[in-house]
């Protein structure tokens, strides 16, 4: 048996689990139902009142949210508390353009750091550790998420964030790093480099925490041979909190999900019918504690199973898969959501026609966007020079849109294959997604 951060609440009954769900679920429901007016007018159309929610039996009579509701919201309008009483935002990018903002109060924060002390405790994580955040800190929630679970196990906390190599691995090696916390396509990039530099033996890493975009098992088996460590899956969304919404334990078999904070269901993504433990949905989270920014039924659009199945930890948490997939069109690049549309949207403003193609690689372990874009007639005849200086125009658009570096290839007209059916604007030559 393993360590557990709240062992009380991490292997509570089954029955004690749905009591807290009951209580705290007919609680958010007036909370939201009182205070957000995207909600009451929902509820109302659906002839829902808050009191007809008695517990998790009638979650199914709620209104779904979506990420479209939430740009449509953008910044304020599902906030369920004063403005005065948050001390926080993070936030995501959203499909064209708009970023979804969500807000925390103090106690939100807190129950957030609980959820990510628990995922550090059971990679084995202690007070004696010393754990290296090199997720991105900023309006992403890896670094803050990580750092705040990290501060309540009382771990040394290294908020390194993302990027410099050359002083990762100097900080991991002079301090003497156990836990490293980062997406795993940079896992495997540290990996590399630290034995490039021959400083396999120098490092003392014992675990890694990974998510934040998909990664195989293959993936899983590599990092932990290069780097000596066992890697630990953790899964999250800027809407419901951040990373911690779920974390694997010992059986890296599947992440425990939170669910004295997030009650989760997996629905048919087209009916949107509540499906049974084993069935594969798209997974959808109710969060029952949060004060400042509380969602009802908020589609995820990842694809997984949950199961119920006793786990050999002693955790009692319903356990979800690695996420299998996608219901809608996203892309995780180099931990950035992108979605396609972002990337029409910035094309047709330019007065490009709609004929693309965005091509997504990893090569070594790094991802590469590269946007196909058909020229019209008229730049076709353009001098070279000029050609590429509408492409240099063209990446600094798309920098500007998504915040990664995209590759602009101007090609010519019709050289784009049409598609008799739906277009085929991405393919992804990663295949990150199994099962
Ligand atoms: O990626 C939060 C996070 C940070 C999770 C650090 C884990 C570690 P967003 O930027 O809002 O939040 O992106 C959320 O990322 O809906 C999934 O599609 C994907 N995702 C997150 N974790 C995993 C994972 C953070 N472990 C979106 N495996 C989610 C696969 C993941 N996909």
């Amino acid at each position: 048996m393993g360590k557990y951060f709240q062992p009380e609440i991490e292997c509570a009954s089954q029955e004690q689990i749905r009591a807290w769900q009951d209580e705290r679920l007919v609680k958010q429901v007036r909370h939201v139902y009182d205070n957000v007016e995207m909600y009451r007018k929902r509820m109302d159309e659906k002839g829902v009142r808050p009191e007809d929610i008695k517990g998790r039996d009638d979650l199914h009579k709620l209104p779904f949210t979506t990420k479209d509701d939430l740009r449509e919201q953008y910044p304020y309008g599902l906030l369920a508390k004063p403005l005065s009483e948050c001390v926080r935002i993070q936030s995501t990018s959203g499909t064209t353009g708009r970023r979804v903002v969500a807000f925390y109060t103090q106690h939100d924060i807190d129950l957030w750091d609980e959820c990510c002390a628990r995922a550090i405790v059971a990679v084995g994580g202690t007070k004696e550790d010393v754990v290296h955040v090199s997720y991105g800190y900023g309006l992403f929630t890896g670094g803050p998420g990580l750092n705040g679970g990290s501060h309540k196990v009382g771990s040394l906390t290294l908020p390194m964030s993302s990027g410099n190599t050359d002083r990762q691995i100097q900080f991991m090696t002079d301090l003497g790093s156990t836990i490293i916390c980062c997406t795993p396509s940079y896992a495997a990039y540290l990996a590399e480099s630290i034995i490039e530099r021959g400083l396999q033996d120098k490092i003392s890493l014992k675990a890694g925490i990974f998510g934040a975009e998909a990664w195989t098992e293959e993936m899983r088996h590599d990092i932990e041979e290069k780097l000596g460590i066992k890697a630990y899956d953790i899964y999250g969304l800027t809407e419901i909190s951040g990373p911690g919404v779920s974390f694997e334990c010992e059986a890296q078999s599947g992440m425990h999900v939170n669910e004295d904070h997030f009650i989760a269901e997996i629905i048919n993504p087209v009916t949107g019918e509540v499906l049974p433990d084993g069935e594969k949905g798209e997974l959808v989270f109710t969060s029952i504690t949060k004060e400042a920014f509380p969602l009802l039924r908020y589609r995820t659009r990842d694809i997984c199973i949950l199961s119920h199945e006793k786990c050999p930890c002693g955790r009692t948490h319903v356990k979800m898969t690695k996420p299998l997939g996608r219901s809608d069109d996203m892309l995780i690049v180099k931990g950035v959501n992108v979605f396609p549309s972002q990337i029409e949207t910035v094309l047709l403003n330019k007065g490009y026609p709609a004929n693309y193609q965005i091509i997504v690689t990893r090569v070594n372990n790094s991802d590469n966007l590269e946007v196909q874009v058909e020229m019209t007639p008229e730049m076709f005849s353009d001098s070279i020079s000029a050609i590429s200086q509408k492409e240099k125009e063209l990446v600094s658009a798309l920098k500007a849109m998504l915040g990664i570096f995209a590759d602009v290839k101007l090609v010519a007209p019709k050289t784009i294959a049409r598609s008799e059916g739906k277009a085929v604007r991405v393919i992804d030559k990663r295949n990150l997604y199994q099962g």
